[in-house]
C-alpha cells in the first residue's frame, strides 16, 4: 500500500535534479547511467500501478541498456505475458518520470490511482533483473527504493539476459494455467531450451562449430550456462565457442563487437577468428539480438542478418506446416520494418507467397503485427526478433493427427519449435538455437543460406544533430512529416540513384538520427546514406538557427 508520505520520502533520496525531461522510447527509458536514478525509482512506481490494475499480475523490470555504450543504462516494463508494456502506459511512464519534484510526483501518482481506477488495496508484485553493466547496482538500489514506497512484493533475478527476465515474467503469470510458459527460473529456461532443441533437431547433425561474439554482455555467461544443457556435436548436439563473454572489464561491453557493431560496420568483431564459411554469430549486450556472419571462399564477409532469419525461418515454418498437412491451417506471414532490405521483402513475397506488413521501428510494433497472423515472424534487420504463435496455431498443431510418418516427423518439429523459440520478445539464444536447427534439417552451410536472394546493396548509418526530436517520420517511418523540406530533399537525392531507397528517422533508444539508404551498388548505397546524412545535419543546424532568430 502506498501513502503520499512514503512516495516523497523515497523520492527525496532520488530526486528529478538533472533539469532532463525523460521519454519512455523504443525500449524503455534510456540515456546516461547518471541521469536515471530519479527514473528508476518512479518506474517502480508505475510498475505498482500496473500490478494493481492488471489484479496483481506481476509486472518484469529489466534494467538494461542493451546495445548502447557502457556508460549508459535504461529501464522498461515488461507486461505480464512477457511482452512490452503496453502503449497507452509509455505515456504514465513518462509522465511520472518527468514530475518536477518528490511532490509533484506523489500527486502525479495519485491522479494515476484515480484516472486509472486503481485498486490500491491489491497485493502488487514484480520481478526484476539487469544485464552486466557496472551502473546497474545503484540503479537496483533505486527499484527497490520505489518498490518499498509502494509496497511491492519483489524478486530479484540478479543477472538475466533481457529475453529471460521476458520469459521469467510470462512464467510466473501463467503457473498452474493452462498456458503455463514453464517454470520461472533461469535454470527452467535452460531445460525448457535446451530440451526443445534436441528435439527439434531430430537426430539431425550440426556440422562444424559456430563461433558466438557475446558482446562482452550478459549473454557470455548465460550461454555458457545455457551450453551445459546441451550435449556437443558429437553426442547429438552442437559445439559452441565463445568469444567476446568479458564482463568484468565493464567497458569492453558492445566495444568493438556485438550485433550492432557488425550490423552497421558491415564487418566482423576483430576477436572472432573463424575460418572461412564457418558460421559465426554476435549477440548485443543484453542478448536479445543475433546477427550471423561468415567469410567467404574468396575472403569476403558476408551478413546474415535479422532479414535472413526471418525469409529463413519463414520458409522452413511454412515447410513444416505444408508437411504435416497443416499448410492451409496455419497462415504464416513475415513482420519487417522499414530497415528490411527491399530484396527480403521481395523474397518473401514472390518466392515464399507469403504476406508480410511494415510497422514502426521498435519489436513492441513487431509483435503486436505478428500475433494478426496464424504463425507470425518478425524480425528487425538488426536482429532483434521472433516467431509468435496464436493460440489458435498452438491447437491445431497440438491437436492434429498425423496421417504418414513424414507428417508425424514435421510435426514433431513444429511442437519442438513452439517451445524452442522464446514467444515473448527476441531472444539471440533461442534464436540461434532455431537457425542451427533449420540450417541441419536443410543440411546448408551458411553459404547456401546466403544464396536465398541477393541483398540489395545498403548503409546505415548514425548521424548526431542537436535535437534529434524534430525529426518526425509518418508511413512506418519511411517518411519524414517535419522538419519541413526535408523529406522532398531526401526524395531529390534518392532519384539521382538506381534502386535507390532511403530514409532518415530519430532513434528511440540513442541521441541521434538513423539514416538508412539501398542503391544498386555499394559505392551507391554508401553516397546516397551520406549525402542523406549531410541532408540531416544541414535541416538540423536551420532549424536550431530559425528557432534561434524567432
Ligand atoms: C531496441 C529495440 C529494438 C530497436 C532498437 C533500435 O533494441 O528493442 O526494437 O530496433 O532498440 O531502436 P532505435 O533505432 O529507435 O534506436 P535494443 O537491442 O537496443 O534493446
Amino acid at each position: 500500500m502506498a501513502s503520499t508520505q512514503s512516495i516523497t520520502e523515497g523520492s527525496a533520496k532520488y530526486p528529478n535534479s538533472t533539469g532532463r525531461t525523460f521519454q519512455y522510447g523504443t525500449a524503455g527509458f534510456r540515456m546516461k547511467a547518471n541521469l536515471l536514478d530519479s527514473v528508476v525509482y518512479r518506474v517502480a512506481i508505475l510498475a505498482s500501478l500496473r500490478s494493481r490494475k492488471l489484479h496483481g499480475q506481476t509486472i518484469g523490470v529489466m534494467i538494461t541498456a542493451s546495445h548502447n555504450p557502457p556508460e549508459d543504462n535504461g529501464v522498461k516494463l515488461v507486461d505480464p505475458m512477457g511482452e512490452m508494456l503496453e502503449g497507452s502506459w509509455e505515456t504514465h511512464a513518462t509522465t511520472l518520470a518527468n514530475a518536477p519534484s518528490d511532490k509533484a510526483l506523489a500527486e502525479v501518482y495519485n491522479k494515476l490511482v484515480q484516472d486509472l481506477n486503481v485498486d490500491q488495496s491489491i497485493h502488487a508484485r514484480a520481478v526484476f533483473a539487469r544485464d552486466t553493466r557496472a551502473s546497474g547496482p545503484h540503479l537496483v538500489a533505486a527499484l527497490l527504493e520505489g518498490f518499498n514506497a509502494v509496497g511491492v512484493e519483489y524478486v530479484d533475478h540478479k543477472l538475466l539476459t533481457t529475453p529471460q527476465l521476458h520469459y521469467v515474467t510470462r512464467c510466473v503469470n501463467t503457473r498452474g494455467t493452462s498456458f503455463d510458459y514453464g517454470d520461472p527460473t533461469e535454470q527452467g529456461y535452460y531445460k525448457k531450451t535446451a530440451k526443445a532443441f534436441k528435439a527439434a533437431l531430430g537426430g539431425r547433425k550440426i556440422h562444424g562449430p559456430l563461433t558466438v561474439d557475446c558482446a562482452n554482455g550478459v549473454g557470455g555467461p548465460k550461454l555458457t550456462e545455457l551450453i551445459k544443457y546441451i550435449p556437443k556435436a558429437a553426442q547429438g548436439g552442437i559445439d559452441i565457442k565463445i568469444v567476446n563473454d568479458d564482463v568484468v572489464n565493464s567497458e569492453r561491453l558492445n566495444h568493438q563487437c556485438g550485433a550492432d557493431f557488425v550490423k552497421t560496420n558491415q564487418r566482423a568483431p576483430p576477436a572472432s577468428q573463424a575460418n572461412p564459411l564457418e558460421r559465426c554469430c554476435s549477440l548485443d549486450g543484453d542478448a536479445d539480438r543475433l546477427i550471423y556472419y561468415f567469410i567467404d571462399k574468396d575472403s569476403n564477409f558476408r551478413l546474415l542478418d535479422g532479414d535472413r532469419i526471418a525469409t529463413l525461418a519463414a520458409l522452413f515454418i511454412g515447410d513444416l506446416a505444408r508437411n504435416a498437412g497443416l499448410g492451409e491451417k496455419l497462415r504464416v506471414g513475415v513482420v519487417q520494418t522499414a530497415y528490411a532490405n527491399g530484396a527480403s521483402t521481395s523474397y518473401v513475397t514472390q518466392d515464399l507467397k507469403l504476406p508480410t506488413s511494415c510497422t514502426n521501428t521498435g519489436v513492441k510494433h513487431l509483435h503486436h503485427a505478428a500475433t494478426k497472423y496464424d504463425v507470425g515472424v518478425y524480425f528487425e534487420a538488426n536482429g532483434h526478433g521472433t516467431v509468435v504463435f496464436s493460440e489458435l496455431a498452438l491447437k491445431r498443431i497440438n491437436k492434429y493427427e498425423p496421417r504418414s510418418p513424414a507428417q508425424a516427423s514435421a510435426l514433431d518439429t513444429l511442437k519442438a519449435l513452439t517451445d524452442l523459440i522464446n514467444q515473448t520478445t527476441g531472444d539471440a539464444l533461442s534464436d540461434l538455437l532455431l537457425v542451427e536447427v533449420i540450417l541441419a534439417h536443410k543440411s546448408w552451410s551458411p553459404k547456401e543460406w546466403d544464396l536465398t536472394y541477393t541483398d540489395l546493396p545498403n548503409r546505415l548509418v548514425r548521424i548526431e544533430v542537436p535535437d534529434r526530436n524534430i525529426f518526425k517520420a509518418v508511413d512506418a517511418e519511411r517518411r519524414l512529416e517535419s522538419p519541413p523540406g526535408a523529406q522532398s530533399r531526401i526524395d531529390a537525392l534518392v532519384g539521382k540513384y538506381k534502386n535507390g531507397r532511403s530514409f532518415a528517422r530519430a532513434s528511440g533508444t540513442e541521441d541521434a538520427v538513423r539514416v538508412y539508404a539501398e542503391a544498386a551498388t555499394k559505392g551507391e548505397a554508401d553516397e546516397l546514406a551520406q549525402l542523406v546524412g549531410k541532408t540531416v545535419v544541414e535541416v538540423a543546424s536551420q532549424f536550431v538557427q530559425s528557432a534561434g532568430s524567432k
